[in-house]
């Protein structure tokens, strides 16, 4: 496996300059949730680096990944959104040598969330929402409340994106939806 440092060289090539400092910020805040929740800081430190690996990838190379590996077909009705996790992570072992399941489940479940989620999946899906340069309505309020508890951060990052998604008139991949029932009734 490469070293962080090979992995930072290999995301500053990969992505824009603007994508490339959000994953500096997310590794950064997926160490500080790590060290509050007892995760693995090393898994946590590359799960965040490389969660956006594929994002700046062309469709081209999502739906190719999509038959050669023969993952779900259903994926072909989503975009970019959906794929740059699920699909990304495919990409990810190919190209950057990641194999560490743990890893690639936290960037397969970063965008959707996942009705079960790792204490690891969990702080990289906050740490991609709470990074410090995130600016929309109540972020300080998911910070707060994720610096409070983890699990009661994933559930409102998961009822806010799903709301938001909706009155935007945006198609919803079911496991948004998995994930919303599993998390939001019961931490509400
Ligand atoms: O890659 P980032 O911008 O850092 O963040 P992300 O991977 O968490 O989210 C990318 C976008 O995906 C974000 O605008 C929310 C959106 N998204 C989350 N769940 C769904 C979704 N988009 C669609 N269409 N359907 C979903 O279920
Ligand atoms: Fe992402
Ligand atoms: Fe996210
Ligand atoms: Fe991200």
């Amino acid at each position: 496996p490469m070293t962080r440092l090979e992995l930072i060289e290999r995301l500053r090539k990969a992505l824009k300059d603007g994508r490339f400092h959000h994953v500096l910020r997310v590794e950064a805040t997926a160490i500080d949730l790590a060290k509050k929740n007892g995760v693995d800081i090393e898994k946590a430190s590359i799960a965040g680096l490389i969660h956006d690996y594929a994002k700046q990838r062309p469709d081209s190379d999502f739906i190719n990944e999509i038959k050669q590996k023969g993952l779900n077909p259903d994926l072909l009705n989503y975009g970019n959104a959906i794929w740059h996790g699920i699909v990304g992570a495919e990409l990810i072992k190919d190209e950057l040598n990641v194999w560490d399941e743990d890893i690639l489940n936290a960037v397969r479940h970063h965008t959707t969330g996942a009705p079960v989620m790792t204490k690891l999946e969990q702080v990289i899906y906050m740490a991609d929402y709470i990074e410090p340069n995130r600016d929309f309505d109540g972020v300080k309020k998911a910070r707060v409340i994720t610096a409070a508890n983890l699990q009661a951060g994933v559930a409102y990052q998961t009822k806010h994106t799903l709301n938001y998604l909706i009155a935007n008139g945006k198609p919803i991949y079911p496991k948004t939806i998995d994930t919303y029932n599993a998390w939001v009734p019961q931490y509400e």
